[in-house]
């Protein structure tokens, strides 16, 4: 035990063996987000003041073509915004089909802390936001309109049906950008590869951390799978689904395609086999191997878990490569592979 501070005149007794500061997000991009949360964990602050600030720092990058502004418009040409965060089964908020505000983890967190409900929807989620004097926002980039454009012409007219909206080839994350951050662009053409669609698509910035107090914390943010149905809701702002964090067995975060994660509640799945004993490897191997039983696994969909334990370990996985988890600590500031990659 070591003496790390008075307060009131009480000596504050800390086990050594409290985890170290530590945030871990989804995708290269993620690097961004674990840059402008790292100063609150490195001062002390807390978790949830972290992922909130990862967050809210990709929504703004117009160079993330997946979250907040830039993001991939519905098929009726509407950037809807979902997002939610927490910190244990009985506090988190979450909002979806957001569109007129540019920061949904933000209106999530204030649903948390301010009323007694967990989830708005749609114009009442709006409402809030409004209420609550956020700013408003067009969440439209000149360069999603012209991707929905596009799409609208090759599209016309739009068949649901035929499952159009996911028959694009999956994201793919080349690591860093010559900055070092993360690019971002996990689905633009970058040659020479073309292993990726024509147009930019969809994913999803999820974060969990951990403060110098042993707070754990998850958020995650998107606009969803373009060219959506609109009204369509993900996995990323139902708790259990794309996030899940209980403070005493762990927190999961997912991206991918949401109807995958959504059919196994992919999240809690996760942080259940965790309390049972599972690590966070073999517990995203046990959530993953699952969906590979339920569904038929296409080309084009892809599953990621990041999976961390109170004591600060931690793994992330995916269903198919291209993915890559972004980690910051006291030590290390890195965009790390998986550790383990399902399928081909
Ligand atoms: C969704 N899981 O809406 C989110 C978006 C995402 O890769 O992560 N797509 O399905």
């Amino acid at each position: 035990l070591n003496i790390t501070g008075l307060a009131r005149g009480l000596v504050i007794w800390r086990s050594s063996s409290l985890p170290a500061p530590l945030i871990i997000s989804t995708w290269s991009f993620g690097k961004r987000g674990n840059d402008a949360a790292w100063p609150i964990l490195a001062r002390g602050g807390s978790a949830l003041d972290a992922i909130e600030r990862a967050c809210c720092a990709i929504e703004v990058d117009p160079d993330v073509d997946s979250v907040g502004f830039g993001g991939l418009p519905d098929a009726a040409g509407h950037v809807t915004l979902d997002g939610c965060i927490m910190l244990s089964p009985s506090r988190s908020g979450s909002v979806c089909a957001v569109r007129r505000f540019l920061h949904p983890v933000s209106i999530a967190r204030q649903l948390m802390e301010k009323t007694p409900h967990m989830m708005l929807a749609g114009d009442g989620a709006d409402a809030f936001a409004a209420e609550l004097g956020f700013t408003p926002a067009d969440l439209l980039s000149a360069e999603a309109q012209d991707a929905w454009r596009k799409w609208r012409r090759d599209h016309e007219p739009v068949d649901q049906s035929q499952d159009q909206v996911f028959k694009f080839p999956r994201p793919v994350d080349r690591g860093s950008d010559p900055t070092g951050r993360g690019s971002g662009r996990l689905f633009s053409k970058q040659p020479p590869e073309r292993e990726e669609s024509d147009w930019k698509h969809h994913d999803t910035i999820g974060a969990l951390a951990i403060d110098s107090h042993a707070v754990m914390a998850g958020a995650c943010s998107t606009s969803g799978t373009p060219f959506k149905l609109p009204g369509r809701v993900g996995d990323s702002p139902i708790i259990g689904h794309g996030l899940y964090v209980d403070p005493a067995h762990g927190a999961a975060v997912a991206t991918g395609t949401g109807e995958l994660i959504m059919g196994v509640c992919g999240s809690f799945a996760v942080v259940e086999c965790m309390r049972r004993g599972a690590s966070p490897i073999d517990a995203i191997r046990e959530v993953l191997s699952r969906i590979v039983n339920e569904f038929q696994i296409a080309d084009h969909h892809q599953v990621a878990f990041i999976a961390l334990k109170p004591d600060g370990t931690f793994a992330s996985a995916a269903l198919r490569s291209g993915y890559k988890t972004s980690v910051k600590d006291g030590q290390r500031n890195e965009v790390i592979d998986p550790e383990l990659v399902m399928m081909s």
